[in-house]
């Protein structure tokens, strides 16, 4: 049998480019989307290459209504949609936060994400089959000092998710949530500006990586059509809580 068509947000890199190579080996064809179109192009590339019959790519930005339509209506009829694009601002508290990262989290995290499922749903409703996975995160089911707003929009991630699942129920589409704890990807560089203040989250212990996230992913959208994993809450073994890490 064929494989359904793979839409993936943000993958240029981390969970959103592994993902994609996983469903690639698979055999899916794959649409993928984000800023950095010559990121994308070699991700789609490796992706033909590792088995994907086709990997088309175009530029989206989540934060731009305009740019989801035109992602969306090229799109074609998702069997799975995921819903990974997103990014943390800032460690800085609530007292002191600076208004672009407040509104670039909430923008990106949320608003992208309800925009992306809107414009797509009504394709896959229409198939009467699809997965959504809402890429949210172990903040959504915890707060941390200097988190106040990523943690907030990962739980709006959270209710969205739950919220679908009802809406879709009888659609047979199945809707999952991922939280994943650290993982080392380009997620501390975008959230604290350098690659050396980044390098220092992950140091003294051993962080997931966007190939152990994949495969979960990977796991969830590969159960039979009547299994709908809900959610799934992964971290790495020295990552006991949000604010606890073993490291040594
Ligand atoms: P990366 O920074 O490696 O990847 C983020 C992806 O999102 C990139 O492809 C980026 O593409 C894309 N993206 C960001 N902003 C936009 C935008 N405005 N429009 C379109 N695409 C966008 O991080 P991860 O792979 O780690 O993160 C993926 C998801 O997982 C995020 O939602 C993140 O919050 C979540 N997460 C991350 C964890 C971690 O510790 N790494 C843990 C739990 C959840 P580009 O810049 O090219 O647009
Ligand atoms: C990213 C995990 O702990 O940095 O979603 O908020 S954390």
């Amino acid at each position: 049998m064929s494989k359904g068509l793979v839409v993936i947000t943000g993958a240029s890199s981390g969970f959103g480019e592994a993902a994609a190579l996983g469903f690639a080996k698979l055999g899916h064809p794959l649409f993928l989307g984000a800023r950095r179109v010559e990121r994308l192009r070699e991700v789609a590339q490796a992706c033909e290459r590792a088995g994907s019959p086709e990997a088309g790519v175009q530029a989206l930005d989540v934060r731009s209504k305009e740019s989801i339509e035109s992602f969306c209506a090229e799109a074609g009829t998702p069997e799975i949609l995921l819903n990974n694009a997103g990014l943390a601002l800032g460690r800085d508290h609530l007292a002191a936060m600076k208004d672009e990262d407040l509104v670039g989290m909430i923008e990106t995290n949320v608003i992208g994400l309800v925009r992306v499922t809107r414009a797509l749903l009504p394709k896959m409703i229409a198939a009467r089959r699809g997965h959504v996975i809402n890429l949210g995160s172990y903040a959504a089911r915890g707060v941390y000092e200097g988190g106040a707003v990523y943690a907030a929009s990962k739980h709006s991630v959270r209710v969205i998710s739950e919220t679908l699942r009802l809406e879709l129920s009888g659609t047979g589409i199945r809707v999952t949530e991922m939280d994943p704890g650290m993982a080392e990807t380009e997620f501390s560089v975008v959230r604290l500006g350098d690659e050396a203040s980044a390098k220092k989250v992950y140091e003294g212990w051993q962080p997931l990586t966007a190939a152990d996230v994949a495969e979960a992913i990977i796991w969830v959208a590969t159960r039979p059509p009547h299994v709908n994993i809900s959610e799934v809450v992964m971290t790495a073994t020295a990552q006991a809580s949000l604010t606890k890490v073993h490291k040594g």
